[in-house]
Formats: C-alpha cells, sequence, structure tokens
C-alpha cells in the first residue's frame, strides 16, 4: 500500500532538506517504495485533524493504511523493516544498525539540537555567547569519537544501512554552522551518503516543495 507521509507547505530551512521528512523520503527511495506527500501549514500542525495522527503536533508522519506513526526514527525503521535494502539481514548485524539509529537520535542529535535551537530560544540572553561554546565543545567530543569509530570505513557498520541514513541526517544540520567541515572524515561520510541516487531524488522532491511555495 502506498503510504502518506506529511511534510511542511513552507520549510524553514528554505529548502536544505534539514526537516525531518527528508529522512523519510530518503528510506522510502533507498527502498524504492512510492509514497504521497502531504503538506500541512504551521497552523494546521496543532489543529486536530494533525494532532490525532501526531500528539506533539509536529510532522513528519506516516500512514499507511490503518497504520499511522509519528518519530522519524520509528518511521525509518518501519520502512526498513518491511522493505529490502536499509537493514542487513544477520540479527547482530540488524542490532547493530539499530543501535547506530539511536545513537543518531539519541547521542548525537541532542548536543546538535540544543546547538541549533539555543540562537532561536535563547540568542538574546547575556549568557549565550558564553553557553554556545560548551554547546559546540560538546558537539566537537561526540564528532570526534564517531569520526574515529568510523575511520576509513565507508558506513558505520559494514554496508549502508538504515544507521547510517538516519546518521548523515542528523550530521547534515550542522553543515549551516561549518562545525561539519572541521571533521573531514564526517564530511566526506555526509558528501558520500548524499552522492546516493536516493539521496538526491529525496532532496530534490522536498526542494521542488519549497521552489513551487516560494513562487506562490
Ligand atoms: N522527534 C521528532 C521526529 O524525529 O520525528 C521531531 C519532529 C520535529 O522536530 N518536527 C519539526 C516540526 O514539526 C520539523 S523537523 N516542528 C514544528 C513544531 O514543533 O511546531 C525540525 C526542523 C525544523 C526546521 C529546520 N530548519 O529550519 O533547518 C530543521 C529541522
Amino acid at each position: 500500500m502506498k503510504p502518506t507521509i506529511t511534510a511542511f507547505e513552507s520549510s524553514p530551512d528554505r529548502g536544505l532538506g534539514l526537516a525531518r521528512d527528508t529522512r523519510i523520503r530518503w528510506a522510502l527511495e533507498e527502498v524504492g517504495q512510492p509514497y504521497d506527500v502531504r503538506l500541512v501549514s504551521f497552523p494546521a500542525l496543532k489543529q486536530a485533524a494533525h494532532l490525532a495522527l501526531n500528539p506533539f503536533g509536529q510532522i513528519p508522519t506516516y500512514e499507511e493504511g490503518d497504520l499511522v506513526l509519528f518519530e522519524s526514527g520509528a518511521i525509518v525503521f518501519h520502512i526498513a523493516e518491511t522493505h529490502e535494502g536499509l537493514l542487513p539481514k544477520d540479527p547482530a548485524a540488524r542490532a547493530r544498525a539499530l543501535m547506530w539509529m539511536f545513537a543518531a537520535v539519541n547521542t548525537m542529535e541532542l548536543p546538535i539540537l540544543d546547538f541549533a535551537y539555543g540562537r532561536f530560544t535563547e540568542g538574546k540572553k547575556p549568557w549565550y555567547e558564553e553557553r554556545v561554546v560548551m554547546v559546540k565543545d560538546r558537539i566537537r567530543d561526540r564528532m570526534k569519537q564517531l569520526a574515529a569509530r568510523l575511520g576509513d570505513a565507508q558506513w558505520l557498520d559494514g554496508a549502508f544501512s538504515a544507521g547510517d541514513l538516519m546518521m548523515v541526517h542528523v550530521l547534515q544540520r550542522l553543515k549551516p554552522s561549518g562545525l561539519l567541515d572541521e571533521f573531514p572524515t564526517l564530511a566526506a561520510y555526509v558528501a558520500r551518503a548524499e552522492a546516493r541516487p536516493a539521496y538526491q531524488r529525496a532532496f530534490a522532491a522536498q526542494l521542488a516543495v519549497f521552489k513551487a511555495g516560494s513562487k506562490s
């Protein structure tokens, strides 16, 4: 059954692909599953129809028949579990791919979001500049550790998996700040993932939404 996902009608990232619908589009492209997209405005996110899909009033959501999911990690995991191509068959390797998915959203994404949202929520506080230095250093610590583990491997654990997909999308959030480029190993890892045809299609699809919205 063809799933429907939700995405911003007008993404605040201006088509950079940083909103979390891009993860879902990318996973669907990797496994060759066609999908529909329902665009949602910011006010509509907080209205009953959308809250019935996601109680937190956010995108992305995923509908497939009677199944309704929110949380990008859970959605990518569902896609990976129900299609070939994003999770290894070997149970131990599969468990490790899942571990990397959690590492992406729990260990890496937390300080990255602290940094990304801090400018908007705390940017005018007198202590902001001092705090952001510490937040950036926490991110650098994690990047150093991740780069050391990746070494000169192409992907985190053997073949490209849902773990890499989630990790790369989390790391992309650091591109505008220049933090990603401080770690050439990780910048190359992200570039390698972005060169995948499935990523290119997902990126183009979300960019098309932004371009269409900015014309109207
Ligand atoms: N944990 C949830 C998940 O992984 O699905 C988090 C979902 C989430 O944060 N959704 C955001 C949302 O709907 C959009 S992606 N926000 C609206 C709201 O909370 O009212 C986050 C995002 C937003 C903007 C940028 N950007 O401009 O660069 C990047 C990412």
